[in-house]
């Protein structure tokens, strides 16, 4: 049925298909971006890589590297961010006494809906949804086309009715999604 398949999906999937490949790059290149060699990246340094400057949502990508208020991340915070982009590990089971690993569906999930939720108060507006997918599909669609998808995505995964999409909204709607192989990136090569 080609309903299930929901605007949200379609969204997070785009977004997804673009970003691995910078975030590898981005891996490669810390020592060569870190041209003052400080051990720190400023958020211009990740602008000198074009293809992510390129990218409708590469300010986003960039901004989730960096902490509220801070101006530059060192390599250990840069790789941190960067594992929540390995596969989970299947094949030892999670112990319930550890913290959720960093690249857990869930916080795979909480990192893509972090670079919707841009006002951090927990919940994708209108607003938000309209300001990504314009950035994405720019050109390509006309403003009410945008205005009907951002609707329909909201109609679909709104489950309390309040115009947003909370988390565990977020999280529900995507639930047919394989997240692991679609957010997971081999670091080794
Ligand atoms: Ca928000
Ligand atoms: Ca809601």
């Amino acid at each position: 049925m080609e309903g299930m398949s929901s605007s949200i999906q379609c969204v997070l999937v785009l977004w997804l298909l673009i970003t691995p490949a910078h975030i590898v790059r981005l891996y490669d290149r810390f020592e060569a971006l870190d041209k003052e060699k400080t051990g720190h990246l400023r958020p211009q340094d990740f602008g000198a890589i074009n293809r992510l400057a390129m990218n409708p949502i590469g300010d986003r990508i960039i901004g989730a590297f960096f902490s509220p208020g801070q101006e530059t991340v060192d390599f250990h915070s840069f790789v941190r961010i960067l594992a929540h982009f390995r596969p989970a590990d299947k094949k030892h089971p999670k112990d319930p006494s550890m913290p959720e690993p960093v690249n857990s569906r869930t916080s795979k999930l909480k990192f893509a809906f972090q670079l919707y939720d841009q006002d951090k108060d927990g919940k994708i507006s209108r607003a938000e949804l309209l300001q990504v997918l314009r950035s994405m599909l720019e050109m390509q669609v006309t403003e009410e086309q945008l205005e009907s998808i951002a609707d329909r995505t909201i109609q679909e995964a709104d489950l309390d009715k309040d115009d947003a999409i909370s988390f565990e909204e977020f999280r529900k709607s995507l639930e047919k999604v394989n997240i692991d192989h679609k957010m997971s990136i081999r670091f080794l090569r």
